[in-house]
């Protein structure tokens, strides 16, 4: 097994197969997921009971509430974008289940259909983020807790409803807010990370709409930086393991008039302390 960093973010492990992995290159993989909390495998053979098998070597499965499964494995959420579909989902920076009250450990997203060029999905490291944040924007948010929701997105009117994705979701009345501190305790690395994202953080506990907004706008644009994400080029057999507790992602919807499908399973996390 060989690990080599990827782009500003990110690990690239190569030499093992995740459907075939020893007991001892599992305890590797989990030490270099917490290090780099995101881990890219090429030319993987991994169906969906393997990528199910794999998933629950390493945690116990979340299911979304929102995005439809796979007829045949419940626990395999389909990202799916037809051809005739303008939006995808993902498609602006966030982190998965950020408004649950114990957001999900990480996503393990294998692809299934690719579009001839584009469909890569950036990532941003929000560890090394907080580390290099100003002094001054590091005491504004300290002891800070804010509010995550999916209400904005999922609920009734919310923006993922209006587009041509809405027929594909799911969940309605299942939307819901959590709040955690803005500054965590990663429960792996022990570092310490920014754990605010544009898709679900809608503002600081106790602050208002106005007020919240504009100091998210400064930690967004400060971790959207180059220096901090990677973009994934995504080829048949590639496999992407994220840690939701220190990444973003989001998915280029730069291929329109073609289809793509990712499977993805979700890990359950715990609740986040405050660094
Ligand atoms: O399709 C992708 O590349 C990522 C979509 C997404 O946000 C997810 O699967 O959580
Ligand atoms: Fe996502």
């Amino acid at each position: 097994m060989q690990i080599s960093s990827f782009g500003n973010c990110g690990a690239l492990v190569s030499d093992l197969q995740l459907a075939s992995l020893s007991d001892k290159e599992l305890s590797e993989l989990r030490g270099a997921f917490a290090e780099y909390g995101l881990l890219f495998f090429r030319d993987q053979v991994l169906p969906p009971e393997e990528h199910l098998r794999f998933a629950r070597r390493f945690g116990k499965i979340v299911v979304n509430k929102f995005f439809k499964t796979t007829e045949e494995y419940p626990e395999i959420a389909e990202v799916r974008k037809e051809k005739t579909q303008q939006t995808n989902i993902g498609g602006g920076w966030h982190t998965d289940h950020s408004y649950d009250d114990e957001p999900a450990l990480g996503s393990i997203l294998v692809a299934r259909t690719l579009p001839t060029s584009g469909g890569n999905t950036q990532f941003t490291n929000l560890a090394v983020a907080y580390d290099a944040l100003p002094d001054h924007l590091k005491k504004r948010i300290e002891g800070l807790r804010a509010v995550h929701s999916n209400t904005h997105l999922y609920g009734e009117n919310g923006l993922y409803r209006m587009t041509d994705l809405a027929e594909q979701l799911g969940g309605m009345d299942r939307v819901g807010d959590a709040t955690h501190p803005v500054v965590i305790r990663h429960p792996e690395s022990g570092r310490k990370v920014l754990y605010v994202n544009p898709g679900h953080t809608i503002q600081f506990e106790g602050w208002d709409f106005a007020e919240s907004r504009e100091l998210l706008d400064e930690l967004y644009a400060h971790v959207q930086q180059p220096q901090f994400t990677s973009s994934f080029d995504w080829q048949p057999g590639s496999v992407t393991f994220w840690d939701n507790r220190c990444t973003w992602h989001m998915a280029n919807n730069d291929y329109q008039g073609q289809m793509r499908l990712m499977h993805r399973v979700t890990l359950a996390g715990s609740s986040l302390a405050a660094a």
